[in-house]
């Protein structure tokens, strides 16, 4: 193993040292190889190891997003050929995720391009919400920026976790969103904890963003105090007509790096490789899963863009000897056994 030393933050006892983006741009530097060996143990040491857990996706709402974000098929600001549906039906809902379940995914995410549902629209999703959750499945949706009581409504519906992203680091943010701020995702996030849900949040590489600000976001997620149970690293998809459409391609060893990172940063959460496996090759997903990725959307769709076809990723799944989560491991932020990392 390469010897790299790194300055230890001191943090209160039984707190997580604070990860500073210095540290972080260590283990980005490290050979790929020792970082992909540190952050396989890292995982072993806190999850089964070969268990990838299966969400399956479905927008409930698409299009006509007011918001600008720069990455986004579903920002009315862009032409995009994006087709604009309102908020589905229960029953359409319900069908959906009774398909998912069939399929063998274990948690249904909705999503919706809001920026901020409204009480009547809240409603529905609360519906939803209790439906799913009834059926046996997970719950999981996104929808925006909450409001003061929303995230315990949809609690007490029955709602598993919230998908809201910081997408990228303070630095980078305000050439891909200007409608919304850095602080407002933060407000979201800590009334979605306050409520007791758990928390999905992740972001987006591959935007132009420098590997710093790929270190930042990172730092911004694993300092979050307790980091999020679930952490989303999605790789752009290039959308015709979005503000990103023509964004050199990141390197797919600086995608899984990002994934490796975010391993060992957050030993227990669930490091779900997400948005843009469409168009990584079979090579590339299992160095993710080597470096530490557990979680994938499941099903032949995202929100408006593919994903890999249900068989297709069945056969990825049986020739790399992966096999799906059981439906009751949700994860826990309570403390394990910690894997005493040289790099923690
Ligand atoms: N409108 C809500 C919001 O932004 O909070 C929820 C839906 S939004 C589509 C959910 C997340 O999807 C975004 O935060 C972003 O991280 C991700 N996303 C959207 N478009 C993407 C793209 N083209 N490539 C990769 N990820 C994308
Ligand atoms: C997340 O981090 N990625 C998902 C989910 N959360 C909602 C969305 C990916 C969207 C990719 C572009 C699209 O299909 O529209
Ligand atoms: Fe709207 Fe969400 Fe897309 Fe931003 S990411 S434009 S808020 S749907």
């Amino acid at each position: 193993m390469n010897s790299v030393t790194f300055a230890q933050t001191s943090a209160a006892p039984g707190r997580p040292s604070a990860w500073t983006v210095a540290r972080i741009l260590d283990l980005y530097q490290l050979p790929f190889l020792d970082l992909l060996c540190e952050a396989q143990s890292v995982h072993r040491a806190h999850h089964p190891a070969n268990t990838v857990q299966l969400s399956s996706l479905l927008s409930i709402k698409t299009g006509a997003c007011p918001e600008d974000c720069a990455y986004c098929p579903q920002s009315a600001r862009h032409e995009t050929d994006g087709k604009q549906e309102p908020l589905m039906p229960v029953q359409e809902v319900l069908e959906a995720a009774r398909k998912a379940k069939a399929n063998g995914a274990q948690r249904f995410c909705m999503g919706a391009a809001w920026r901020s549902p409204t009480a009547r629209q809240l409603d529905s999703v609360v519906e939803m919400v209790a439906a799913v959750k009834a059926m046996g499945m997970e719950t999981c949706v996104t929808l925006g920026m909450l409001k003061e009581g929303q995230a315990e409504r949809l609690r007490d519906a029955g709602l598993d976790y919230y998908n809201h992203n910081l997408d990228t680091s303070p630095e980078f943010y305000g050439s891909i969103i200007t409608t919304r701020s850095y602080q407002d995702r933060l407000d979201t996030l800590e009334r979605v904890r306050a409520a007791g849900v758990n928390v999905c949040c992740g972001g987006i590489v591959g935007m132009g963003e420098s590997r710093k600000e790929r270190a930042g976001l990172i730092a911004q997620l694993a300092n979050l105090s307790p980091y999020p149970e679930s952490v989303p690293v999605n790789n752009l998809v290039k959308v015709a007509g979005t503000p990103l459409a023509d964004t050199p391609d990141i390197d797919p060893f600086e995608f899984v790096r990002t994934i490796a990172v975010a391993r060992i940063t957050m030993p227990r959460a669930v490091v779900r490789l997400s948005a843009g496996r469409e168009d990584m090759s079979d090579g590339i997903q299992a160095l993710c899963f080597m470096a530490g990725a557990n979680s994938i959307f499941y099903g032949d769709q995202l929100l408006t863009t593919a994903n890999p076809q249900v068989r297709q990723d069945q056969q990825l799944f049986e020739r790399l000897g992966l096999k799906p989560a059981p439906a009751d491991a949700a994860p826990s932020l309570e403390p394990a056994a910690d894997h005493r990392s040289a790099y923690a």
